[in-house]
């Protein structure tokens, strides 16, 4: 008989499959048929040599990164929203920001920062660092709060619902607290992940899924240094600065590479302070990253 369930892990050979009432199958691949991811839905039958995925159901969306080649990788399946953690430390990354920007646009998945552990801060720093932020990326959506206080958590229960969210950021920003938080009960050493290392830490080394019946679906990922973007297209990139986008069409000239050309519409808002010249240095690596895949891709 063939059953549904959602992956809830998925590692080379085989996956964790959870059925409707959250119990855990381990079901082997075939060896044709899609590789399922995190996220996926997909049939599985139970055989005398274990339980096999027969089918992964067509995806509602998949968010790809570029591996070490940059050759773009799944990472998770349908999910509604992503949840980038961001603390007072780890420091934050603007850039690593920018690309989880880019990387959310292009899978067409909405975006909200997630400023953790304000437990740590005074009510003057939180300010401080919340009018940054909202300065150096144009219309961010931000919460923030702490997984460890438990403030702000409605906020972030409320936006997610009962659908799937993952959490994505640097190592040590909280994504695993978080999940344990927003899932009460949750064990995430389910299978073989979140062996704890030499130094009694518990960093994640697999994604995973983790849901409460009838709640949200959250899934921790591994903490990240970067994010490889050059799978993506310059029209992709451009996507996600939409602000830019628009002045770029103001240019004197129409194949203007804003370097220095006279009549630079962007020359002009980075000099007035209309946009910060991080934004806009953001902008043209990326831009530069993702024209630099396609040449790669092409020759
Ligand atoms: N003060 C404070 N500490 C927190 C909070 N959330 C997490 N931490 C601590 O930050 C450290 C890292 O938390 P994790 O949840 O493991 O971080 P992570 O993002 O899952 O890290 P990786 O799995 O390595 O990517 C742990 O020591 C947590 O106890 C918070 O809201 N406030
Ligand atoms: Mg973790
Ligand atoms: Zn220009």
């Amino acid at each position: 008989m063939r059953r549904r369930g959602r992956v809830v892990l998925s590692t080379g050979d085989h996956c964790l499959v959870a059925d409707q009432s959250g119990d855990l199958h381990r079901c082997q691949l075939r060896r044709r048929g899609g590789r399922p991811v995190c996220g996926d839905w997909i049939d599985w039958q139970a055989q005398s040599g274990g339980a096999v995925v027969e089918a992964v159901e067509p995806r509602r969306n998949v968010i790809e990164r570029g591996d070490f080649r940059g050759h773009p990788r799944p990472l998770a399946a349908n999910v509604d929203r992503m949840v980038l953690v961001i603390a007072p430390t780890p420091t934050p990354d603007p850039l690593l920001i920018d690309r989880y920007r880019v990387l959310s646009r292009a899978a067409a998945i909405p975006l909200t920062l997630w400023l953790n552990k304000t437990d740590r801060l005074e009510e003057a720093q939180r300010h401080a660092l919340l009018t940054r932020l909202s300065a150096d990326h144009h219309r961010l959506d931000c919460l923030d709060g702490s997984a460890r206080s438990g403030a702000g958590l409605d906020a972030i229960r409320r936006l997610i619902g009962a659908g799937t969210a993952i959490l994505v950021g640097q190592s040590g920003v909280g994504k695993s607290s978080l999940t344990k938080a927003l899932v009460p009960g949750v064990d995430l050493r389910v299978g073989e992940i979140n062996r704890a290392s030499g130094q009694g830490r518990h960093t994640t080394t697999e994604t995973i899924l983790v849901e409460h019946p009838g709640g949200p679906a959250l899934i921790d990922s591994p903490g990240v240094r970067t994010l490889r973007l050059d799978h993506l297209s310059p029209g992709q990139v451009m996507a996600a600065f939409p602000d830019i986008a628009e002045l770029t069409g103001q240019c004197q000239f129409r194949d203007c590479r804003h370097n220095g050309e006279p009549g630079c519409a962007l020359q002009r808002a980075r000099e007035s302070g209309a946009l910060p010249a991080q934004r806009i240095a953001h902008w043209a690596r990326l831009m530069q990253e993702t024209e630099n895949g396609l040449a790669d891709q092409k020759s």
